[in-house]
């Protein structure tokens, strides 16, 4: 039988592989799920987290495959929730960090695509500049309703083009320029 995607997306977040997926469909690379949970290690380093995701992703499908690992990195909290932005979007979530942040609202959203193969490990990332809104705006998954990218008035989750703008298409775009020369 012929299979049916190019490259594996391994993640429990199906925002991430849906996101993902009409992104790399741009580029010409269809995408599979594989809806798994990736062992996490503690560290300050989100290429370290996301190198670590992948070794474990493709030991468990054995096909060629991605993870991405993000986070959102706040100027006045010290980087916070930066790699715990998971953890910390399920426990104190958008309000939580709403009433953390003061006057000072910069803050940027990173992404690590970490690809690894039979051969090869690969890491593209990137970092989107931009600002916490001073309430919820939207009903975007993830901190889509409270995040403003750089150069723009309206968070991530009232964007229409956030797909086409995010810190996951930057990344991606990168991967894909790599990935569609290396076939
Ligand atoms: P996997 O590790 O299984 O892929 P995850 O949700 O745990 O899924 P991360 O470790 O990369 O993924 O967590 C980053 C968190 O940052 C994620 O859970 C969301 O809460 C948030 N996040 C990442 N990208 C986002 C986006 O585009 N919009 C809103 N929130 C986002």
């Amino acid at each position: 039988m012929q299979q049916s995607y190019d490259v594996l997306f391994a993640s429990s977040n199906k925002y991430k592989y849906q996101e993902a997926s009409t992104i790399l469909a741009e580029f010409g690379i269809k995408l599979g799920f594989f809806n798994c949970k990736l062992l996490e290690i503690q560290s300050d380093s989100i290429k370290k987290i996301a190198l670590h995701k992948v070794t474990d992703a493709f030991n468990q499908c054995k096909k060629p495959v991605i993870v991405e690992d993000d986070g959102l990195f706040i100027d006045s909290l010290g980087g916070f929730p930066g790699p715990f932005s998971s953890y910390v979007f399920k426990t104190i979530g958008n309000n939580g960090i709403l009433q953390l942040v003061n006057k000072k609202r910069t803050a940027n959203f990173q992404s690590v695509i970490a690809y690894c193969d039979k051969k090869q490990l690969a890491l593209f990332d990137i970092k989107v500049k931009g600002k916490i809104s001073e309430k919820i705006h939207g009903k975007g998954w993830g901190y889509d309703p409270i995040f403003i990218p750089q150069g723009q008035k309206k968070t991530y989750a009232l964007l229409k083009n956030k797909n086409k703008i995010s810190h996951r298409y930057l990344a991606l775009r990168k991967f894909s320029n790599w990935f569609v020369r290396r076939q």
